[in-house]
């Protein structure tokens, strides 16, 4: 099989630089090495930067509302997007190394216009499911879910008429989730979405979650799975550099156990490890969070299963 490398060199969906430096860092540990050794062809589809909203003029991309950089993000996640569709047209995994979760949107958006019945895991500490209405912090890294289920219309933010909602709240389930605002909170209630929290994974373990999961998005293991891995998922502990840190985290097992699980079903068509960012923490916390996305992808591809 063909994996499909797209970097995401981006980060204009929160305030934190250095999250855009992370899919250099990732090839400069081998990634690329690493995923052919699995035994894949990589389609290297290259990192791709986009002007930084503070360099820009911030007269070009003026809040929406209090929702920052709409364009900004809107024309990072079209560019996305297509790249992303392409490479599922050629049938390849598609693979993204973000940058920003704001991504998300290009990333399973795009795999899913041209993917029929596409599910999605979403591992996160957050739900990322705010909407123009319920953000309180205006950072579009914590709405790509809103807007990829048609909960917040993308007619409504500026940047993001292009794009159309395939996906419902069914097609998605959450792993991780330990920070959610009350506007996601009830927007998660109404729609009766599947958010196995760290409180579940507490309860029942990681192997009865994952399985809940995926009885959940993909009860006849028939459909094709997009994996969208936030690294804040994970605790600080083990994965410190990165921009919204959640304590009581997935152990370093939890988190690739899931990825292992995905792989098992073989039924793995899209990966995204998103939030790496170099510029938080020292060089021990940097380096251990560029290797567990290393790790992260190599168990999603295969490499721990017999
Ligand atoms: C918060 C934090 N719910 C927000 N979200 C984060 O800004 O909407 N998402 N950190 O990754
Ligand atoms: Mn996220
Ligand atoms: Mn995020
Ligand atoms: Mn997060």
């Amino acid at each position: 099989r063909t994996v499909a490398l797209i970097g995401g060199e981006f980060s204009g969906g929160q305030p934190k630089g250095g999250v855009e430096r992370a899919p250099k860092m990732m090839r400069q540990a081998k990634i690329v090495d690493q995923v052919k050794a699995l035994g894949y062809e990589v389609n290297d589809c290259g990192d791709h930067a986009f002007p930084s909203p503070d360099a820009a003029n911030s007269s070009a991309d003026p809040p929406a509302g209090i929702v920052k950089n709409p364009r900004t993000v809107g024309n990072a996640c079209k560019q996305i997007y297509d790249i992303v569709q392409a490479a599922v047209k050629r049938d390849e995994i598609v693979y993204t190394i973000g940058g920003d979760h704001s991504l998300g949107l290009a990333t399973v958006g795009g795999h899913a216009a041209s993917r029929p019945n596409l599910c999605c895991i979403w591992v996160d500490a957050h739900a990322d499911i705010n909407t123009a209405e319920t953000t309180g912090s205006g950072n579009m890294h914590g709405m790509p879910v809103s807007i990829l289920l048609g909960l917040q219309k993308p007619q409504d933010i500026p940047g993001f008429e292009w794009f159309n909602p395939v996906m419902t709240t069914a097609d998605i389930v959450y792993i991780g989730l330990r920070d959610l605002d009350e506007g996601e909170r009830s927007i998660i209630r109404k729609f009766g979405m599947k958010a196995f929290t760290m409180h579940h994974v507490d309860k029942y373990g990681i192997g009865q979650v994952v399985q809940m999961a995926l009885d959940h998005v993909n009860p006849k293991r028939d459909r094709p799975i997009h994996l969208s891995f936030d690294v804040d998922a994970l605790d600080p502990a083990i994965a410190p550099s990165t921009g919204t840190t959640v304590r009581g985290g997935l152990t370093f097992r939890e988190g690739h156990y899931i990825c292992e699980a995905v792989y098992e079903t073989g039924l793995l068509r899209g990966l995204d490890i998103m939030e790496v960012n170099p510029a938080l923490g020292n060089d021990k916390e940097v380096a251990d969070t560029i290797a567990i996305g290393c790790s992260l992808t190599r168990c999603a591809l295969g490499e721990t299963l017999l």
